[in-house]
């Protein structure tokens, strides 16, 4: 099937770097000449000069055991002493770690000086609660200093954290508790989130007293509670305790010891389309390894100079990788915001990055696309000069969007990153290198160095020049997950059984090479539509959808259908500078099915086309094609507990009647 996904897209836009960007560019093509020779080699470079090893490694992989990868096995650090104390000893305590910007406009700035300090009396709090290393934390607070310092606290003890988003309901709060059997809960009161206190205590409350049949116990000790909010919380006595009170009666002297490589650092839930949610592990050296190396390289990162914002929430694996470790590893100032891009206008991202003068600024592209439905107007009212990278992650970015984010955002001359990467990668696998690729809007482009990647045919075959197929990872990398935590099975059947006589693993992205031989991702496998035996994507369906002056968004599933088997049923939302001239829903309707037709073919062009408000999307922006596909069969809308707004639906279905 997979030879057959059909390779519609038409994008010949090319942007090669400046002189003066290629000048100072911290990748150099060597990078690439070195891992080609010898990859192990290359990593253990990396490795040795990224980080501070307690005790050096002296080998490099074990692969004895595939998929089970074992990096720097002999090795031993502590992450959390790479992340705070080096640097203050090198020098750098007085640098600021954290810009954080809360929701209602409280700041704060907290030098790596400070922040180690945190870190350390955080360690000892949570020693003197009895968390061990190798004990889980869950960690559900929002995005406040105390949710990075509860991290590197849990990391710097040897403990393992599971950090769970700030919102996901009780029910999926306690199945992640239950699951890794956490000892603790960190969590805060409540958390700003449009312009109310969002409160999140109540739901650690409801989660700890779910009683399914078998009483309510609980992993659960202690739940420690940030004061944030200021709204009313219930307390539990002797299970309960304040961040604040407990916190100022411990020690700010800590010494970090070190731990294995292997040693294990967190766990991640992705949700998957069905099933429970997977508990992705991550350990600690080949991961702090892969995350240092590419913020640095791929993020073009000058650590004294410039100001990076990854606007990632921390319940996000681009959180974990690239808001806490690779940043911080990296010695990175870096700005952290607690609350919404629209709070309390439409333009507060811009004003943050005026304030700051961000440099680097790593985003989702349903954030970019958003940005797009409100107009160019509100970020060409600021001062966005300091720019000078932009990131994208999550899902593929629409040559459309693209193009938007570099002129508006931009200002047409800074390089565009589209980094593509899994939970289960740890870090990012394919992107540009800035200063050195030449980029293309809509594609991720080449894989990094050290990072082995191909685009196969069922059968495992690489696939030719401009052909779509599967996209695989051929060869083990630092940062590659180490299972799923309590369900090594899983993880082979989900990953690596596909392609198990090659031994590949199986991302589930469709994509195609072009005719350089570079990536284009298509989508979710899953989600590939097959009209009339055609395989459709929905990455260039929705690109071409986007590329028409009127859409800001949209989203296309494949609806069974007599005639075709399934047709093709699209999703749009109108930019909001162009509602006047979509009055008419039918008319916008046929106009943009003729434009599919005409960008793609007539066997892409979608049977229908909804105008809605809002699509359902992930707390990390993904589309949720599977709930729209519900509503485009007329079915019962299925699962929506990781939507980031469970009412989205509601109005949707209503739309569609
Ligand atoms: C980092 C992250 C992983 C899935 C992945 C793919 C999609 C991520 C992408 C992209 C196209 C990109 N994805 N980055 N698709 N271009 N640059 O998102 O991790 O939440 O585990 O999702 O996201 O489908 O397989 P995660």
């Amino acid at each position: 099937m997979a030879d057959t996904i059909d390779n519609l897209l038409h994008e010949a836009r090319r942007f090669p770097p400046s002189d003066e960007f290629r000048a100072n560019a911290i990748a150099t093509p060597d990078l690439y000449d070195a891992a080609r020779t010898d990859r192990l080699a290359f990593w253990a470079k990396q490795s040795s000069s990224l980080l501070h090893w307690s005790k050096p490694f002296t080998q490099t992989l074990d692969w004895s055991n595939p998929p089970f990868a074992k990096w720097f096995a002999d090795g031993e650090l502590n992450v959390a002493y790479n992340c705070l104390d080096r640097h203050v000893l090198a020098g750098n305590g007085d640098r600021v770690a954290l810009h954080w910007e809360g929701e209602p406009g409280d700041s704060r700035s907290i030098t790596y000086a400070e922040l180690t300090d945190e870190v350390k009396k955080a360690a000892n709090l949570l020693t003197a609660l009895g968390v061990e290393s190798g004990d889980r934390v869950a960690i559900y607070l929002p995005m406040i200093p105390e949710a990075i310092v509860a991290m590197l606290a849990v990391a710097r003890i040897g403990a393992v954290h599971s950090v769970v988003f700030g919102g996901f309901s009780a029910e999926s709060l306690r199945a992640r508790i239950d699951d890794a059997e956490a000892k603790l809960v960190i969590t805060a009161d409540g958390g700003w989130r449009k312009g109310k206190v969002a409160p999140l205590k109540p739901a650690v409350d409801e989660a700890l007293a779910i009683d399914h049949g078998d009483g309510p116990a609980t992993s659960v000790e202690h739940v420690l509670v940030v004061r944030r909010g200021g709204n009313d919380v219930e307390w539990t006595t002797g299970r309960d305790l304040w961040w604040h009170e407990e916190i100022a009666q411990v020690s700010d002297e800590h010494t970090a010891k070190p731990f294995p490589a292997e040693h294990p650092l967190f766990i991640l839930y992705t949700s998957g389309t069905t099933g429970k949610p997977k508990g992705i592990l991550h350990t600690s050296g080949g991961y702090l390894t892969q995350a240092a190396f590419t913020h640095k390289y791929v993020f073009d990162l000058h650590a004294d100079t410039d100001v990076y914002w990854s606007t990632a929430d921390i319940g996000w694996i681009t959180g974990h990788t690239y808001v806490v470790y690779g940043p911080l590893a990296n010695g990175a100032t870096e700005v952290i915001y607690e609350g919404t891009p629209e709070t309390p206008g439409p333009g507060r991202w811009w004003d943050i990055i005026e304030k700051y003068k961000v440099s680097l600024f790593y985003a989702a592209p349903t954030a970019i696309r958003g940005f797009m439905k409100q107009g160019r107007q509100i970020p060409q009212a600021r001062d966005l000069t300091s720019l000078r990278l932009l990131g994208s992650v999550g899902e593929p970015i629409n040559p459309e969007a693209w193009i938007w984010y570099r002129e508006i955002i931009g200002r047409d001359a800074t390089p565009i990153v589209d980094t593509w990467w899994q939970t289960e990668t740890g870090a990012i696998m394919v992107s540009a290198l800035p200063g050195i690729t030449t980029l293309k809007p809509g594609s991720a482009q080449v894989p990094l160095p050290g990072v082995s990647v191909d685009i196969v045919t069922d059968a495992g075959e690489s696939v030719g020049p401009d052909e779509g197929g599967l996209l695989v990872i051929t060869e083990p990398w630092p940062s590659m997950a180490r299972g799923i935590w309590g369900d090594p099975d899983r993880f082979i059947s989900t990953y690596w059984e596909q392609f198990a006589d090659k031994g590949f693993y199986f991302a589930g992205d469709g994509a195609r090479k072009d005719k350089d031989g570079e990536i284009w991702l298509l989508g979710r496998v899953d989600d590939v539509m097959n009209v009339s035996g055609h395989r459709l994507s929905t990455a260039e369906i929705e690109s071409a959808l986007v590329s028409h002056p009127l859409t800001a968004e949209a989203a296309v599933v494949g609806a069974s259908d007599e005639t075709t088997g399934q047709a093709v049923v699209a999703f749009v939302i109108i930019k909001d500078s162009q509602r006047a001239n979509a009055t008419s829903p039918d008319d916008v309707a046929l106009e943009l099915r003729n434009h599919v037709a005409q960008q793609i073919g007539p066997i892409a062009r979608p049977r229908q086309v909804y105008v809605v408000n809002e699509l359902p999307k992930t707390r990390s922006g993904k589309i949720m094609r599977r709930l729209l596909r519900d509503v485009a069969e007329g079915r019962e809308v299925g699962d929506t507990t990781t939507l980031a707004d469970t009412a989205v639906m509601q109005v949707i279905a209503t739309a569609v009647k």
